[in-house]
């Protein structure tokens, strides 16, 4: 492995990045970012994801890794590849590790269910699609409602983490999907519904890595649907 620090492609509003951005800072991973709108026509993400989507992990030339790409691959990448850099993000055992992995898995579909949802009403609202709109609202419902579940059965059992006695990518992956929804206003009475959810939101955004990456909205001045 170089020495050279990582490149992180990034957008300053996204969730998905975020994970990403605090996993690394959090471990004390020396990476770069690379800001970009993904939808505008001189985004560099074609170049390195198939998918045309960001976040991308690239590393420096002289490395010969691959881009990895997915938030959630990003995820597991870091933790398993950089196991002995700072805090494992991960309780250890194989059923924790697994549990950890699925939450991250269950808020990326949530993220996405948002970024679905959103693009669907940019469409000209003849060309907008309701049950499309309540299909991917019904997912933003499940996983916060799962989310809340997660986190009253840790506070039941003493815990403050969702999974084992620490911070994991399960903690980081809920508060930048619930940082979403609160910052898009995507949900506007949800600290009334989820109080304790909202409690250990708030808990944990306001640790140093989570203040300094939450999100920040640009313009997107090219017309993609
Ligand atoms: N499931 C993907 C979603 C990533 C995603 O939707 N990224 C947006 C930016 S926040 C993007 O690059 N979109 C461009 C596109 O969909 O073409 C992940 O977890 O990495």
């Amino acid at each position: 492995m170089s020495s050279e620090p990582l490149t992180l492609i990034s957008a300053t509003p996204s969730p998905f990045a975020r994970m990403n951005r605090i996993a690394l800072q959090v471990k004390g991973i020396p990476f770069e970012l690379q800001n970009e709108i993904p939808w505008e026509s001189k985004t560099q993400t074609p170049k390195y994801n198939p998918l045309e989507k960001l976040p991308i992990l690239v590393f420096p030339k002289n490395d010969p890794r691959p881009p990895v790409y997915e938030s959630a691959h990003i995820q597991t990448y870091i933790v398993e590849k950089y196991a002995d850099k700072g805090p494992k993000l991960l309780p250890g055992d194989l059923d924790g590790n697994l549990m950890a992995k699925q939450i991250v898995v269950l808020s990326v579909g949530c993220m996405d269910a948002m970024v679905l949802s959103r693009w669907e009403s940019r469409r000209e609202k003849e060309q907008q699609s309701q049950k499309w709109i309540d299909r991917q609202s019904r997912k933003v419902d499940g996983a916060m409602w799962a989310f809340n579940d997660y986190v009253e059965a840790a506070q039941k059992d003493g815990r403050e983490f969702v999974v084992g006695a620490e911070l994991t990518i399960a903690d980081i992956a809920i508060v930048c999907t619930v940082g979403f929804i609160d910052f898009g206003e995507v949900r506007p009475g949800w600290r009334e519904q989820y109080p304790k959810l909202a409690h250990y939101f708030d808990h944990l955004d306001a640790r140093k890595e989570f203040k300094e990456t939450r999100p920040v909205m640009f313009d997107l001045t090219e017309k993609v649907v």
